[in-house]
């Protein structure tokens, strides 16, 4: 007779993931490091009760708003390389649909996170429960199925055996680098609080193998064939360069073949910056010297990459007739994309299969080729310099001086989150990576809120490190509530702070497409009814200061630098906060080197549109379709 233990389903789930590990080249981690939880009524009963009775085998943290725990928990897990990750658990209602925007940045950009909504009663005996959707027609029914289309794995425990081989799904797919993102286990809490006799194997120690895939033969042949025949071939690394640690395999190709590598906004940091094949951002928020590759490339070949709409320029990036496409992918999906070659297998098996078949010395490309972007590389390299260097150190620093400054203080030890505003498009251009996980910016989804939570996520995975969010104040305005973790848990995370008074970069883009910057500044009314007035009476670094971090504010770019070397040395979190030269007078960064897609209105009585428009059309006209 198999032997039993009898427990309820949340202390059993609780006991499973405590013994859940990953490997992956000889190296073993937990799977599921620790538990984030918000506690109501729906599973302060079941959950709550089984992390306190398992208190010695599962860490917990408590956080304060549902979406950033599963931003918290994403950051974690991309720090974690995908081999570790987190659970979130919430109340029913309003605690279980604050996921549904975690889940969906964590399913786009592939990164593991399991979730655990409560749910209304399986047995329904109390139905309508606090917070309960009700459905006419349907009883199965409940808000949780929120989660379905932004999960890579769902289901509803309304059994307790159903655990089972639903807990054992959730680590199939957290664990596979082509399915991972969000798993999501919905948990009604009268099973969560019920008792089982659980088979005593269930408990036993597994492991799961993040595997690396190795190219088809077939296609192996065909994508030598093809980098053979290539004159002007452009690498686009993408995230998928990061998840299957193939930096190193990548910068070996590249100096190999002369080949040179620009990067995604996931895939920055695949080349350090001063790596002689390094060429910098693509797309919309890239380097000249990428774009210009880009528009004359022959063979582009895109590893581990979606090619968003942000690197094709919305499909006018790709310009010279007859381009082909070359799709090194652990997805069938993205390596069929822009009906390209695919080569499906992990990242660096990949590279390194390509690399042995090419031969040593057998493939390079031309010394003019090399010559030709190297002096672009330079050129564009002193664009950046005059970005950053501020000539009147007692004046108001624009954006890009304020990653000047930061610039001077880095080294390879730091990483720098951030994820929407003008931040993305100034960091893609300008930054100079100086290690393979420096540069983590959240672009799947471009989530307003992402960074400072999941600073915190990356800390705990990278405790020695210098871990600074940037974060324009609008984002900070969407999220500041995890900063009260940070300080409960004295995890010593560093916020830039930046200050320019509203949406600066959609403002920007509003004005690019007849929108006349409606509704992007947060300032007073002036006569005419705009946005145009005053600044705010809004003190964000009192606010920071307000939630219990050290606030340093800089008003020069002299006092910038100082207070950048003091948060960095700082082991308590500490906020520099600094108001920059207003981003719709200077910029200061270069502007877009490829176009954006964002349809302008089609008829209109105001000239800004109907100007805007017309540019809109001729745009539009250079689409290509690559088939
Ligand atoms: C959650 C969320 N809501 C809305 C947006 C759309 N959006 C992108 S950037 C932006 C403004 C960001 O403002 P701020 O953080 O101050 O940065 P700035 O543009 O001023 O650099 C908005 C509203 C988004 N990306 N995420
Ligand atoms: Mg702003």
């Amino acid at each position: 007779m198999t032997s039993t233990t009898r427990l309820t389903v949340a202390q059993a789930l609780v006991r499973f993931l405590s013994v859940q590990y990953t490997e992956r080249d000889g190296v073993r981690r937990r799977l599921i490091d620790a538990t984030w939880g918000i506690f109501g009524h729906g599973n302060v009963a079941g959950l709550g009760q089984a992390l306190i009775e398992y208190a010695d085998e599962m860490s917990y943290h408590q956080g304060r708003n549902e979406q950033s725990m599963v931003h918290a928990a994403v950051g974690y897990a991309r720090q974690s390389n995908r081999l570790s990750a987190q659970a979130v658990t919430t109340s029913i209602g309003p605690g279980a649909t604050n996921l549904v925007t975690g889940a969906a940045l964590a399913t786009i950009n592939h990164l593991p996170v399991l979730l655990f909504p409560g749910d209304t009663f399986a047995t329904r005996v109390a139905d309508p429960v606090l917070q309960q959707l009700e459905v006419p027609y349907a009883g199965d029914v409940s808000v949780n199925d929120c989660l379905r289309p932004v999960s890579k794995y769902f289901d509803r425990i309304t059994r307790p055996e159903a655990l089972i081989p639903a807990s054992l799904n959730a680590m199939r797919v957290l664990a596979d680098p082509v399915e991972t993102g969000a798993v999501t286990l919905a948990l009604p809490q009268d099973v969560q609080a019920e008792a089982y006799d659980w088979p005593d194997e269930f408990f036993a120690e597994r492991t799961w193998y993040v595997r690396r895939p190795a190219a088809d033969p077939a296609e192996l042949a065909e994508a030598v064939r093809a980098v053979r025949a290539a004159k002007r071939p452009l690498i686009i690394a993408g995230g998928g360069v990061h998840h299957s640690r193939a930096e190193a395999a990548l910068a070996e190709f590249a100096s190999a073949t002369g080949i040179p590598v620009a990067s995604t906004q996931a895939g920055k940091g695949s080349l350090n910056h001063d790596h002689p094949q390094d060429v910098g951002g693509i797309g919309h928020t890239g380097t000249a010297t990428a774009d210009e590759l880009a528009r004359l490339a022959d063979l582009v070949i895109g590893i581990g990459t979606r090619y968003t709409d942000f690197t094709t320029g919305s499909h006018t990036l790709f310009e010279r007739p007859g381009v082909r496409f070359l799709n090194l992918n652990i997805g069938a999906y993205d390596g069929h994309k822009l009906a390209g070659q695919p080569l499906i297998a992990d990242a660096r098996a990949g590279l390194t299969a390509l690399a042995r078949e090419l031969g040593p010395d057998a493939y390079r490309v031309t010394a003019s080729y090399i010559a030709e972007y190297r002096e672009d590389k330079e050129r564009w390299e002193q664009r950046v310099d005059a970005c950053y260097e501020a000539e009147e150190p007692d004046v108001r620093p624009t954006q890009p001086q304020v990653l000047g400054a930061l610039d001077e203080i880095v080294d390879e030890s730091d990483i720098l989150i951030n994820a929407a505003g003008s931040l993305p498009g100034d960091l893609h251009k300008l930054w100079r990576t100086r290690s393979f996980d420096q540069y983590h910016l959240e672009y799947g989804y471009s989530c307003m809120g992402y960074e400072i939570p999941a600073a915190i996520g990356v800390k705990l995975a990278a405790p020695d490190r210098p871990v600074w969010a940037l974060v324009g104040d609008g984002t900070y305005l969407m999220m500041p509530t995890e900063i009260v973790t940070a300080v409960q848990e004295g995890i010593a995370i560093k916020v830039v702070l930046i200050q320019n008074h509203g949406y600066a970069s959609i403002g920007g883009l509003s004005e690019s497409v007849g929108g006349e910057r409606f509704g992007t500044a947060y300032r007073q009314q002036a006569d005419d009814g705009t946005y145009t007035g005053r600044p705010l009476p809004v003190d964000l670094a009192a606010n920071a200061a307000s939630l219990g971090m050290r606030v340093l504010r800089a008003k020069t770019v002299s006092d910038l630098r100082e207070a950048l070397a003091v948060a960095r040395a700082a082991d308590t979190p500490t906020c520099v906060y600094v108001e920059t030269e207003t981003a719709d007078t200077v910029s200061g960064a270069p502007p877009a080197q490829a176009w954006w897609d964002v349809p302008v209105a089609a008829t209109a009585t105001r000239s800004s549109a109907v100007k805007a428009r017309e540019l809109y059309e001729r745009h539009v006209s250079t689409r290509r379709r690559h088939l």
